[in-house]
């Protein structure tokens, strides 16, 4: 079963920026889609619970090279 999150994210500029959050995500096992918005500096991701966990995601994040913001 996928569920919802939204991070807000620092440190996007340019579209860029929005294709490499949501590669990172998107390289996991257990996330459905991920998709960034420049506009609103966050990321809506749906994933599954039983496979990956929300450290797991903002770790991706960040190591891409952004900040999560909670
Ligand atoms: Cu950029």
């Amino acid at each position: 079963m996928m569920v919802d999150v939204t991070f807000a994210v620092d440190g996007m500029v340019c579209e860029g920026c929005v294709a490499s959050v949501q590669r990172a995500l998107k390289s996991h096992d257990g996330v459905g889609s991920a998709r960034a918005s420049l506009e609103e500096a966050n990321v809506q991701i749906a994933y599954d619970p039983s496979a990956v966990d929300l450290d797991t995601l903002a770790g991706a994040i960040q190591e891409a090279g952004f900040d999560v913001v909670s």
